[in-house]
């Protein structure tokens, strides 16, 4: 039964690029098939509980904006509100996916306890929704950031009780993600970082991360749950320096901890712009490393240096977002999350729903120039070519450590070893993926 709240509009229907409705699908299209796997199953879009219905419209100079019936967002009442609407938005707008965090669902009790409980029943509703209209968890994460008593971190926290509230949270967040058959458990280091170095200890904090990060770890072994655990990275905001900064010091944090096996990330697109990267650099990069997990589809602005968290609307980076994933073998557990909010003057229903209607269609659009560039073959014959040499047998020696560094300058003296350079050919390249974005 509809709620009213989108005014009874139907679900989002895909009527092709032609199409002026703003309310349909110009480029999704769920079961085109694109290089063998429907769009729907390449994409595997989620909507982000948090930004859509948790988040009020307030920024550091103005409180809430939105008008919704599921405020004031403090009792349990509301939170089944918020249930009806979200999932009946899941279902208009084909999203086979959602993801949260705790706080975003259910309201605070008075203590841990009583947080807990109201989470459980929260999790038994979504567990009947999911039931009736066959949508799914993306995945499921704790909030560990925004109550006071994580103001100094979780994990990391210099009081152990935050550090044991923490793992608390955590361990009943796994077991709700772990009851909804979720298909990965997110931690995004919110304030696992620092304000100053002048009142920290980055041996003892790093110490701690870890521990934890092993638990999380462990007990997802202890109760079985098959699907992935991810680190999202961030380099900053809200802590001045977040240690999860990107993609490389991650990993260089699962090494060190002996996690590399068993975690991937989550990448955002918008965190990526604030370590100073472009989106498929860290993609890239995760993926050379084996731990690409799953994508948060949202931008940042350019010029403001913030989080903006905005719904995509550039195709060629999300074509070259996919081109990555597409050659990593495609999206696995993970998904395509919009982490994505409206801006503040968005104020009715709809705008909910033009979100990620836009969103999901540059998507599409990039999915599907990525397949394209993949299927052509042109580019990746020309990446290939300039490593081609390395296939030569005493190429391949060097590779190997079958020489030593005295051995090679041997060599290049008795053969005369002259480089000649050879042209990278980027604007050529840059030209050919023009073609298909
Ligand atoms: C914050 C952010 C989070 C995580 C989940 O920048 O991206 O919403 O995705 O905690
Ligand atoms: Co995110």
């Amino acid at each position: 039964m509809s709620t009213g709240f989108f005014n009874d509009i139907g679900t989002i229907k895909y009527e092709g690029p032609g199409s002026d409705n703003p309310l349909a699908f110009r480029h999704y299209n769920p079961d085109e098939v694109i290089m063998g796997k429907r769009m729907e199953d390449h994409l595997r879009f989620a909507v982000a509980y948090w930004h859509s219905f948790a988040w009020e419209g307030g920024d550091p100079f103005g409180g809430r904006t939105f008008n919704r019936p599921w405020y004031p967002q403090d009792n349990m009442g509301k939170s089944k509100i918020k249930a009806d609407i979200a999932f009946e938005m899941f279902q208009i707008l084909g999203a086979p996916y959602y993801c949260f965090h705790d706080a975003d669902i259910r309201p605070e009790g008075d203590n841990f306890a009583q947080s807990r409980r109201n989470l459980e029943e929260i999790i038994d509703i979504f567990a009947h929704k999911q039931e009736e209209t066959g949508i799914r968890l993306l995945w499921g994460t704790a909030n560990l950031f925004s109550h006071k008593r994580f103001m100094s971190g979780a994990s990391t926290n210099p009081d152990p009780d935050v550090f044991a509230y923490s793992a608390a949270t955590i361990k009943s967040c796994m077991d709700a993600t772990h009851k909804l058959g979720g298909e990965n458990y997110v931690l995004w280091g919110g304030r696992e970082g620092y304000e100053t170095l002048l009142n920290t200890n980055l041996a003892q904090e790093d110490a701690q991360m870890g521990r934890m990060l092993n638990m999380v770890v462990e007990y997802k072994h202890k109760i079985g749950f098959k699907g992935s655990i991810l680190v999202e990275p961030k380099p900053q905001e809200p802590s001045k320096h977040q240690y999860d900064y990107d993609a490389a010091t991650c990993y260089g944090f699962l090494k060190r901890h002996g996690l590399e096996k068993e975690v991937k990330l989550n990448l955002e697109q918008g965190h990526a712009i604030l370590a100073g990267h472009s989106f498929e650099h860290e993609i890239a990069t995760a993926a050379s490393l084996g731990i690409l997990g799953s994508i948060d589809m949202n931008r940042n602005d350019y010029q403001s240096g913030w989080d903006t968290d905005q719904f995509p609307n550039n195709v060629p980076e999300v074509a070259l977002a996919y081109y990555h994933i597409l050659k990593d073998g495609g999206l696995k557990t993970g998904g395509t999350n919009f982490d994505a909010k409206l801006r503040r003057q968005s104020i009715d229903a709809e705008d909910l729903l033009h979100g990620h209607i836009g969103g999901m269609d540059i998507c599409a659009r990039g999915l599907k120039a990525a397949a394209a560039i993949i299927e052509d073959g042109t580019y990746d014959q020309i990446v290939a070519e300039r490593y081609s040499n390395w296939n030569g047998e005493e190429a391949q020696k060097m590779l190997q450590g079958e020489y030593s560094l005295d051995d090679i300058a041997s060599y290049v003296e008795q053969a005369d070893v002259n480089p000649e350079p050879k042209s990278g050919r980027q604007e050529y390249l840059e030209n050919l993926i023009n073609r298909f974005v």
